[in-house]
């Protein structure tokens, strides 16, 4: 109402940094700052606006006319600097440029498509756990659990070649601090890039590829003309970038929620169906990509603010998924809540092509450890894993008390 009737007053500004250590460390409070402040924020360290409302962040993500990828999903806006690497074909790309491989990835990801996989996953999941709790029944969850099981099934699945899988979470790990600001999480990894970047891209080439994964389904869309050769590997570099941390950090929110709230694992036990909406809630409860960006296409009025024509609009997904006003008792992890209509997978046309994958990786391990554990609970503190855009734990002790009848 107010929106028509004053579309130039300047909205509250705030000079946080949400990139700053102490906000990734513990963003809520200042996302419950932004969201109240307004439904627009301008962040004058950056200047850009920010949306940390459940309502513009979800309004602004399927509005792909307004808010363009094309330009980077991160910080730099490549109108005016150079991308560090060559931009995604997915990501950071807009129809119709964005529609021939967003096809061909998604009916590569689609459900049918990973039948085969659920057998193969379940059966390596009971393998994981097994050999986990043979070694004790204290350790890192993180390492031994929410990094070990897709390290062990996506390289796979993907094609890559038995080990040398050393380099994917530095990898994803360096891209993702990429769309935040040049602070010193990206100068950490400065030195490593050329060689990192070498070695994904020389994972992409079709002959390094094994004949029966998503890489070589991918260079098979080449060959039908779906896509040119020149687009393949950097499908699959999406695959290598967008796959691995993403679902690592997946996981160890499940395993944190769960450890810190024992009713709830126990409500997956009897129930272990559950396991799917458990992963999406723990999805949205800690929002593993917290942000990201677009860039404005022409001036949009966003809540009686002007964005203006090319400016960047970075999107608090992590804040909208904890949005009072879309949701109830938001701070709470509960099973019996309908998590549907989370931000944490994005939405609209970018939407996660891979949340079928992550799904079923999570449903598979949630599964196999419900079985054999009766309790999970903390061992210690756990240690935060600091990056511009995913929220994620280094280390997650935990200790468990394996079901005497498995
Ligand atoms: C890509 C935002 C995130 C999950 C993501 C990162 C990289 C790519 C896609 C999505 O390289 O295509």
């Amino acid at each position: 109402m107010t929106d028509t009737l004053t579309p130039s007053a300047a909205p509250p500004t705030s000079d946080a940094d949400p990139f700053a250590a102490r906000h990734l460390r513990d963003p809520e409070p200042l996302h419950r700052a932004l969201r109240e402040a307004g439904p627009v924020v301008r962040l004058t360290r950056y200047d850009i606006h920010a949306l940390a409302r459940y309502q513009e962040v979800h309004a602004a993500l399927l509005d792909w006319q307004s808010f363009e990828s094309g330009a980077g999903a991160g910080l730099a806006n490549f109108r005016h600097e150079e991308p560090w690497r060559p931009p995604s074909l997915l990501l950071e790309a807009d129809p119709p440029a964005h529609d021939a491989p967003r096809r061909v990835l998604r009916e590569i990801l689609a459900p049918p498509a990973l039948r085969r996989l659920s057998t193969l996953w379940r059966a390596a999941a009971e393998d994981l756990v097994d050999a986990v709790l043979s070694r004790g029944t204290r350790f890192d969850a993180c390492a031994e659990l929410a990094e070990a099981f897709p390290l062990r099934v996506f390289p796979d699945a993907v094609g890559l070649p038995p080990g040398n899988r050393d380099n994917l979470l530095p990898y994803g790990n360096m891209a993702f601090n990429a769309f935040g600001p040049r602070n010193a999480l990206v100068a950490a990894d400065a030195h490593r890039v050329a060689e990192l970047s070498a070695w994904v891209n020389a994972q992409c080439a079709r002959e390094a590829l094994g004949d029966d994964g998503f890489g070589a389904r991918i260079w098979e869309a080449a060959d039908r003309g779906d896509l040119t050769p020149a687009q393949s590997p950097l499908v699959v570099r999406s695959l290598l970038t967008a796959g691995v941390d993403t679902t690592v950090h997946g996981l160890s929110a499940a395993l944190f929620a769960f450890a810190t709230h024992p009713e709830q694992w126990q409500r997956l036990r009897e129930r272990p169906e559950l396991a799917r909406v458990a992963f999406d809630e723990a999805v949205r409860w800690q929002s593993p990509v917290q942000t990201f960006f677009r860039t404005a296409t022409t001036d949009v009025t966003v809540a009686g603010t002007v964005i203006e024509e090319g400016t960047k609009v970075l999107l608090l997904l992590g804040s909208a998924n904890r949005d009072p006003a879309r949701w109830q008792d938001p701070d709470r992890f509960d099973l019996g809540r309908d998590p549907s209509g989370h931000v944490g997978f994005g939405m609209g046309i970018h939407q996660c092509v891979g949340q079928h994958v992550a799904r079923l990786e999570a449903e598979a391990l949630l599964t196999a450890l419900a079985r054999r554990v009766e309790h999970i609970e903390p061992a210690g503190p756990p240690e935060r894993h600091l990056n511009n855009t995913l929220r994620g734990w280094g280390a997650l002790p935990v200790r468990v008390h394996p079901d005497p009848a498995t």
